[in-house]
């Protein structure tokens, strides 16, 4: 079987609440999805995510340029083709959008590999757990009133989710604070709380602002300063009894190894696009397992969830529902009382429809 062509399209999907964190604001979400034909065997399915058209653009223009790079390979050969778009990428650096092209071209190669096997991803490569608890993460933004904040919160909960992310950062660290604690107030002492600041602070206001909430029990507190500060970021986790979650800014391994030689988290959350791909993400969660450290992945439920039911240092992962409108209701993951389960078509099991294609194009 032989790779015969790679193909995109740019999508737009609405967004219930517009985006709002301490780095982010955005109304729509873009996704870009990759298709990979062969020869003599099914295609596969990639997927990335983009803040704008821009964004988009570029991504497809980049997987347009790699094409030439995998016609002609063997699909079945996946990590032969990581490593082949891996050496070729070395000299601009082995991060950046040519690492999201690597990792939805990975992604859809492993769709194919499953759809061969006639089995879901998670399966073939070796399931561990049947489904994982979620945290609701579509929500509880920085922008919210205090009542939006405790009455979407409380519908969480209602809705069946066991945790919740809310989002801090901002340039009012007693505001914060306050919003922290309503939060858990408005959702009782059972609700895995977690609060992600998205590089909002410095490490003192870090520090200042988990001492402050210690009683308000997170379950995590995430990205508080710039990702690219692992010295501040090793200076809060050690400072505070919370754990540290980050990652979803770090690429590939390699951004992980360095977050173990600095100590600088205590939970690690590979995001898919900057992974590199499934095969990405599974170096990942087997490094964890070297340090005993939990993962959980960024975003891409539907996909990650392949890996992390795989992952045994895996017990939570990301809920959002940005990417529930594209795909079909018999071939997507099942969300359950706040726990979530693979697809069980094979591969990725994620059939976009001409209809959806039609609906969502930009
Ligand atoms: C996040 C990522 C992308 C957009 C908004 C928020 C966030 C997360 O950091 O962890 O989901
Ligand atoms: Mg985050």
């Amino acid at each position: 079987m032989r790779i015969t062509r790679l193909s995109s399209l740019l999508l737009a999907t609405p967004l219930k609440q517009p985006i709002r964190t301490a780095i982010h604001r955005f109304d729509r979400v873009y996704h870009v999805v990759l298709t990979i034909e062969t020869d003599s065997g099914p295609s596969g399915t990639g997927l990335l995510f983009a803040q704008s058209a821009v964004q988009g653009r570029l991504f497809q223009a980049t997987l347009a340029t790699f094409e030439d790079l995998v016609v002609g390979e063997d699909p079945l050969m996946v990590e032969a083709i990581w490593q082949k778009l891996w050496k070729a990428m070395n000299f601009l650096g082995n991060s950046g959008v040519t690492i999201f092209a690597q990792s939805a071209i990975d992604t859809a190669l492993w769709d194919i590999v499953g759809k061969v096997a006639g089995m879901p991803l998670c399966q073939l490569l070796g399931q561990n757990v049947a489904s994982l608890p979620v945290y609701a993460s579509d929500g509880l933004w920085l922008s919210y009133s205090r009542a939006e904040l405790v009455s979407e919160a409380r519908s969480f909960v209602d809705r069946g989710f066991t945790a919740i992310k809310i989002r801090i950062g901002s340039a009012k660290l007693l505001d914060d604070i306050e919003r922290v604690r309503l939060v858990r107030e408005a959702v009782g002492p059972d609700i895995k709380l977690i609060a992600d600041a998205n590089q909002g602070w410095d490490a003192a206001t870090a520090i200042r602002f988990g001492r402050a909430v210690e009683d308000a029990d997170l379950h995590w507190l995430e990205e508080p300063v710039p990702y690219y500060n692992l010295v501040a970021s090793a200076a809060v986790a050690a400072a505070l009894d919370t754990p540290l979650a980050t990652g979803e800014t770090e690429y590939t391994y390699l951004g992980f190894a360095r977050l173990a030689q600095e100590k600088a988290a205590d939970i690690w959350m590979p995001d898919l696009q900057r992974a590199g791909g499934i095969s990405g993400l599974l170096k990942i969660t087997r490094l964890a397992e070297v340090y005993n450290l939990p993962v959980t992945p960024h975003l891409f439920p539907e996909v990650s969830i392949h890996v992390a039911v795989c992952a045994p240092t895996c017990k939570i992962i990301e809920y959002v529902s940005w990417w529930d409108c594209l795909f079909e209701e018999e071939s997507k993951p099942r969300l359950v009382n706040g726990y979530l389960s693979p697809g069980t078509a094979p591969g990725l099991g994620l059939e976009i429809t001409e209809r959806t294609i039609e609906t969502y194009r930009v």
